[in-house]
């Protein structure tokens, strides 16, 4: 099978499927047991330092489960690191920046390395899962965390509830937070083209906190920059998912600032999130959480999500936001035949 008439490249140019595709954000990762006994021997920054134990980590959920998509092992904060900022993980504790942003003279240091040279070794990483997925039809997502997304942690320097330091920052100095917006973008979008050249069959962006803002303040601090990293995107010809969280109130305006697909959490339902972002393809959105559930709860509420997109072209099943610590694999595997069996259908060519 081709990789562009793969369930996944269908639904991402709104095409029929035979089936709803499905993939689930951070499906590689703490619940597996093949991935922490990889991580006793290796720390997160080491495995998405060395390629070939990105690609491992890549295939783990391809080979658990039939899941319509990979997306590269990587994560969104070494971009960061190009720039001159120092990170971290602490065990328990989550990412660290030692040196945050927290002056305009700190943005005006920041540097925009190019890709090839800042996330050298996931552009291998792509370069070698995609020759690994494309003869088994297979598409791998490249993806990069969103301007503001980034930005909420180089000012913060760690995570965070309300990410305040970082929105008092963008209140307080609005030019510096528009030179450090128009930064991350270019390294942003410079990231996302160099994996599609890499061989990249779809681009995402995380939004992770974009939900911290009002419309109004997304509209004017953060729209402006998607659309830039979006329309410098497109021309790669690789479709693009702009997913964020707590934006139910206002995902016409993310959905206004660009995207193929917009990814939605749960938070709200999926058809009324689809009237929201109008004629664009769709991705969600069920609660990370219903996979700790009940077989019967977990069934009835992906059956939600499927009739409430009503086997329109264009849907892409996924969680909400990522899978959770602690997940059983085995409701992963069962979610994931559930959802294909249950949207089979036939196609008229
Ligand atoms: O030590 C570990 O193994 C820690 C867990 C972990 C993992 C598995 C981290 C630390 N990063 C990752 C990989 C990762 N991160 C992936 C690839 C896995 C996959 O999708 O299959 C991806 C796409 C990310 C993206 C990412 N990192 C996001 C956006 C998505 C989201 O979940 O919102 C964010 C916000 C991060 C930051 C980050 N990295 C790691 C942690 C614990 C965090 C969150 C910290 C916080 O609470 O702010």
């Amino acid at each position: 099978m081709s990789l562009e008439s793969s369930p996944f490249l269908l639904a991402c140019r709104r095409q029929p499927a035979p089936h709803t595709p499905v993939w689930l954000m951070r499906q590689a990762g703490r619940y597996m047991p093949e991935y922490r006994e990889l991580r006793t021997r290796h720390s997160i920054l080491e495995i998405i330092g060395a390629p070939e134990l990105a690609v491992e980590v890549t295939l783990q959920p391809v080979n658990a489960f039939p899941v319509d998509a990979a997306i590269i092992f990587s994560d969104i904060l070494p971009l960061l690191r190009g720039m001159g900022l120092s990170l971290e993980f602490v065990a328990g504790d989550g990412p660290r920046i030692g040196n945050p942003v927290r002056s305009p003279a700190d943005v005006d240091r920041l540097a925009v390395p190019p890709a090839e040279e800042n996330v050298a070794s996931t552009l291998e990483a792509v370069r070698l899962a995609s020759a690994e997925l494309t003869p088994r039809g297979v598409p791998l997502i490249g993806f990069a965390g969103a301007p503001f997304t980034l930005a909420c942690y180089a000012i913060e320097g760690g995570g965070s509830r309300q990410f305040e330091t970082a929105k008092a920052f963008m209140y307080e100095h609005p030019a510096a937070w528009g030179r450090l917006m128009r930064k991350l973008s270019t390294l942003v979008a410079d990231s996302l083209m160099a994996q599609a050249r890499a061989g990249a069959s779809a681009l995402q962006l995380f939004d992770s906190w974009a939900g911290v803002l009002s419309a109004a303040d997304y509209e004017r601090y953060v729209g402006p920059y998607m659309t830039s990293v979006c329309e410098t995107v497109a021309a790669t010809g690789v479709p693009l998912i702009s997913f964020s969280t707590g934006t139910g109130g206002y995902l016409g305006t993310v959905a206004a600032a660009g995207g193929d697909v917009i990814g939605v959490d749960w938070r709200v339902p999926l058809d009324v999130a689809w009237q929201q972002v109008g004629d664009r393809a769709i991705m969600g959105n069920l609660d990370p959480v219903l996979l700790k559930a009940p077989w019967r709860e977990l069934r009835a509420q992906a059956d939600d999500v499927l009739d409430r997109a009503a086997g329109r072209p264009g849907h892409i099943f996924n969680l909400g936001h990522g899978v959770l610590q602690h997940t059983p694999p085995e409701n992963v595997r069962r979610l994931v035949e559930h959802v294909r069996t249950r949207s089979a259908r036939a196609v008229v060519a």
